[in-house]
């Protein structure tokens, strides 16, 4: 551990992966009793992407790792962590982190899994930044990458359209300039963690239960954290939410009393990619010039799911 005087972390890269395979609502209705009709209108996505079944869960966060050191320039060996976020690891032990620090050649890197479900990204990033603002390390990688669809019900039409694969991430690294994170809070209550699971069996929603919590529990906890950042929604430049479902973004504007053009949103071609979701649309954004990491932009990222956990993080881009 070397300290370092350059204390605030930022993003300096993103990137994602996603397998090949598109399948499209239509070709789940000739697998199942639903239509597109019906998935488009309840949750806005049309389609997802499906992995392969030799691709593994690290498959695709590596991918991201490789693309991240692509586009920096950094090399493998100046890392020194990875964090990936996952519920659905290649295995219990090695962490998928541990397959990806070694596959890159990340020598100096120490490596692992965070689980945390849908907020698992925004788990990892709060995480990530303490790591860096203490001046106890100055670069990482954190990663959200999953293949939800090795834990998919197959057999559970109300829960099987509703999710994908992916994984995206960020490359952050100390630099003097400017705080990284403006306010966060994150939340847990594992009380009513009943309503969303996976493993040992395979996924289970009580859809109702987790788009309640999503109406009401989400919105008051990012009030609570414009507040703590003394920031108001005005103050906000896009707010890039969980890609769980387009109504609950919709509900989220309202809200929030803000404009729902200030919610990008990617669940139409990728459907619910759980800790994914949040660093694929931030990549999308990032190569569509959408969102700069010129330290010009405020964006609030917020997770939301399994756990239950949910919580938000103001950052500066
Ligand atoms: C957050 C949310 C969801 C979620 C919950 C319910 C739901 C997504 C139920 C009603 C159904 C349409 C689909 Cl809000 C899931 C997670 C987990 O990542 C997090 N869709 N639906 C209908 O309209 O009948």
């Amino acid at each position: 551990m070397v300290r370092s005087d350059r204390r605030f972390a930022r993003i300096t890269a993103v990137s994602h992966a996603t397998p090949a395979r598109i399948v499209t609502n239509d070709d789940l209705s000739a697998l199942m009793d639903t239509s597109d009709e019906w998935i488009r209108s309840r949750t806005g996505i049309c389609a997802r992407r499906l992995a392969a079944d030799d691709v593994k869960t690290s498959d695709l966060a590596l991918e991201v790792a490789e693309k991240l050191l692509a586009k920096s320039g950094l090399s493998a060996d100046k890392l020194d962590f990875i964090l990936v976020a996952t519920i659905t690891p290649d295995s219990q032990m090695p962490s998928t982190a541990a397959r990806v620090q070694t596959k890159i050649g990340a020598t100096n890197a120490f490596a692992y899994d965070l689980s945390a479900a849908c907020s698992g990204f925004v788990f990892a990033l709060a995480t990530a930044d303490k790591f860096i603002a203490s001046g106890a390390y100055r670069c990482g990688i954190v990663i959200g990458a999953e293949t939800l669809s090795k834990v998919i019900d197959w057999s559970d039409r109300s829960t099987a359209v509703l999710f994908g694969d992916g994984a995206g991430g960020v490359l952050l690294e100390a630099s003097a300039d400017m705080p990284f994170v403006q306010a966060e809070k994150l939340r847990t209550d594992g009380s009513r963690a009943d309503s969303l699971t996976a493993g040992p069996d395979k996924l289970q929603m009580d859809g109702r239960a987790i788009f309640d919590f999503a109406v009401r529990d989400v919105p008051k906890n990012i009030s609570e954290t414009l507040t703590l950042g003394q920031l108001t929604a005005d103050n906000i430049d896009y707010f890039v939410l969980h890609q769980a479902n387009s109504r609950i973004l919709d509900k989220m504007a309202q809200k929030l009393h803000t404009s729902r053009e200030k919610f990008p949103q990617n669940m139409d071609r990728y459907g619910n990619t759980s800790a994914a979701s949040i660093p694929l649309l931030l990549s999308e954004l990032t190569e569509t010039g959408t969102l700069k990491l010129d330290g010009s932009q405020t964006v609030l990222l917020c997770g939301f799911g399994g756990g239950l956990t949910w919580g938000s993080l103001i950052i500066t881009l």
